[in-house]
């Protein structure tokens, strides 16, 4: 501690503080990895703030091999004269002030809002020890804190080129309020990125000191702005038109941009900001996007004759679909409304974006015609596809209501009528399919063979999804109807057995299995209804005796008993067709013997989830077996 005197200003200062370190949830929304990450973007977005108002170029993030952080910007130096309502200099009121985040220099617009914006004093008070240098008129001025408490009064340490001005703040974590202390690179590197892309012309460095074989280093700077986001969104798909459509205005104080491009999917990706921070919930500002496309697009499809007078309009959906987008906005007074407060609730921004966009999209429309049709034409198969999915859904639907349900013609049900008793095995191929039904236990076990490989539901509209014989014949065989129809009492078999070959094949079917589940009626995974048969990969024969092995550890565990000489008769399997049905039943159906690897689903990384499954049935294979992977190390062990 410093020598300084400590009047009634101090005290209260550090009872600011302590409160803090009592209560860090309530300031940075938790002591986890999270809010050990949080505190990064609290000091960067300060220096975001300068480069907003035009006066810093470059902001320099390092991980320190201590996992301290060290941030250094090229803007005008927090002021280090004297505050006079407090009595000290700002850059301490700075950081031993709360909620003194934002108020300093004024206008402009502050990087503030929901959990952000808490200020520099929050990060000081969470730290064992903080220190800033500040580089203003050819001087470096210092001071140090350390878990908030000034070590020393504000100091001159050296001299530095008059031109030369900018802030570097250096902290540590407090290993006594941080569950987690160490920086993932990863974490940090997606945050900057998205800052840098929502701050044009900004360059934020990125450098990890704690490697031993070498310095990593990642420098984000993107002249396009979002609309470089838009191009790197779409990066893994293929866009419907080369431009990234852009739009950029002010109106009612609320400083608007927006940057758009098709492709050929069929799921919308929209991403919202305010002053920088992300809206997942989107709010005012995204309403008023989502009305002006929908108007904008349905105006000129209509004066185009891109659609007739007798056809209805398109939908906001339809003109959505396989759209990315990134709405940006610069509010100087943000409220945040809903439960997590990640919704923009200012009416302003509903007009605002929505008077920006209508105009000038009207207008790029206008000038370029090849690209407008190209979206009207893309939107109005959505439209049909969404019209022929509706009729194919209320036919489905009529018949369950009326004719009770025809079960599938490839279906061998079991007689026992009470579905806790049952299970169903969907299985790959016909052949397999045939030995399962001369395998099977009659009362309790159900086969439904499937052909080929089924449809990939995350690249296919809901028309064709619903039109697919192999799908039709799961939904109805299963009994509960799907989506907002989905009824779990309605469930024919308590357990749902994907059979397939034990090959990246069959792990590719079983992959595009539990899509199609996981989307339809992800209850069915919730509730622990659905399972993977475990086939076995060798057989072996020795003195007439006969063992399986499920994996090559087994396999080597077995010869080590038995022994290892030529009279081993080994064989791989290579899929189910090579068994006959009275092995498929010893090896893989008997319920006495068989392994069944339950398939379970971590409700709170539900999200983390959808994103695997969409990654996964994507263009790009490589991820598909990490997902298998993965899928294994969760699934279960049963019934062994
Ligand atoms: C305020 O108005 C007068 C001129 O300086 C303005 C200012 O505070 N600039 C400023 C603050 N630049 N950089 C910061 C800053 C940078 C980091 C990394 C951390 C903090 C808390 C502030």
């Amino acid at each position: 501690m410093g020598t300084q005197e400590y009047g009634a200003d101090q005290i209260q200062i550090l009872e600011g503080l302590e409160a803090v370190r009592k209560r860090p949830g309530m300031y940075i929304g938790s002591t986890s990895s999270r809010g050990l990450h949080h505190l990064v973007y609290e000091i960067v977005d300060n220096a975001v703030d300068e480069a907003l108002g035009g006066y810093c170029d470059t902001i320099d993030v390092t991980i320190n091999s201590d996992n301290s952080i060290t941030v250094i910007d090229n803007g005008r130096g927090i002021p280090v004269g004297i505050n006079h309502k407090a009595g000290i200099p700002a850059v301490e009121v700075v950081f031993t002030i709360l909620h003194a985040g934002g108020k300093f220099g004024g206008g402009g617009y502050k990087v503030s809002g929901g959990l952000h914006g808490v200020g520099a004093s929050v990060v000081n008070a969470l730290s064992e020890w903080l220190e800033v240098d500040i580089y203003a008129e050819g001087k470096i001025y210092n001071q140090r804190y350390e878990r908030g408490h000034v070590c020393y009064p504000l100091k001159i340490v050296g001299e530095c080129e008059p031109e030369k001005t900018g802030t570097k703040i250096s902290f540590l974590p407090d290993k006594t309020v941080f569950e987690e202390t160490v920086f993932d690179f990863d974490v940090l590197k997606q945050r900057l990125r998205e800052m840098a892309f929502l701050t044009k012309n900004l360059k934020i460095i990125l450098r990890d000191l704690r490697p031993e074989d070498g310095i990593v280093e990642k420098t984000f700077h993107y002249e396009g702005g979002i609309r470089e986001f838009v191009t790197y969104l779409n990066k893994s798909k293929t866009p419907l038109y080369e431009d990234v459509l852009y739009f950029e205005g002010k109106k009612d104080n609320v400083y608007v941009e927006v940057a758009m491009q098709h492709n050929d999917s069929y799921t919308e990706s929209a991403y919202s900001f305010v002053n920088n921070i992300n809206t997942p919930e989107g709010g005012t500002h995204l309403a008023g996007f989502r009305n002006a496309i929908t108007k904008t697009f349905n105006d000129y499809a209509r004066s185009a004759k891109l659609l007739k007078e007798s056809e209805a309009n398109l939908s906001g959906d339809d003109i959505r679909e396989g759209l990315t987008a990134i709405v940006s906005i610069k509010i100087e007074d943000p409220q945040f409304e809903g439960q997590t407060k990640q919704k923009l609730g200012n009416s302003e921004a509903r007009g605002a974006v929505d008077s920006v966009v209508s105009e000038q999209l009207t207008y790029y429309l206008e000038q370029n015609p090849t690209v407008a049709k190209q979206i009207c034409e893309k939107s109005i198969l959505a439209q049909r596809a969404r019209e022929a999915a509706r009729k194919a859904r209320d036919l489905t639907r009529r018949k369950t209501a009326l004719d009770g349900m025809t079960l599938p013609g490839k279906l061998a049900d079991c007689s026992d009528k009470n579905p806790e008793n049952c299970e169903i095995f969907i299985v790959e191929g016909d052949s397999a399919g045939g030995s399962a039904k001369t395998a099977r236990s009659r009362a309790t076990q159900a086969i439904l063979p499937l052909r080929g490989k089924i449809l990939n539901v995350e690249k296919a509209r809901l028309d064709k999804i619903y039109g697919n014989a192999e799908i039709k014949a799961m939904i109805t065989a299963f009994g509960t109807g799907i989506h907002e129809d989905f009824d779990i009492t309605k469930l024919r078999y308590g357990k749902i057995i994907i059979m397939t070959d034990a090959d990246v094949d069959g792990a590719h079917i079983a992959t595009l299995m539990l899509t199609f589940l996981y989307r339809f009626m992800p209850e069915l995974i919730k509730q622990g209804h659905v399972y993977l048969a475990k086939p076995p990969l060798y057989k072996l024969e020795k003195n007439k005796k006969t063992w399986y092995a499920y994996s090559d550890d087994e396999l080597a565990a077995i010869l080590d008993e038995v022994g290892r000489d030529q009279n081993n008769k080994i064989q791989r399997y290579k899929g189910l067709g090579e068994m006959d049905a009275d092995q498929l039943w010893d090896t893989t159906m008997d319920p006495e013997k068989r392994i069944l690897l339950k398939v379970s689903m971590d409700e709170e990384a539900e999200s983390e989830i959808d994103l695997t499954f969409t990654t996964l049935m994507g263009d790009k294979v490589e991820p598909r077996r990490e997902f298998i992977e993965a899928n294994a190390r969760n699934a279960k062990n049963l019934d062994i």
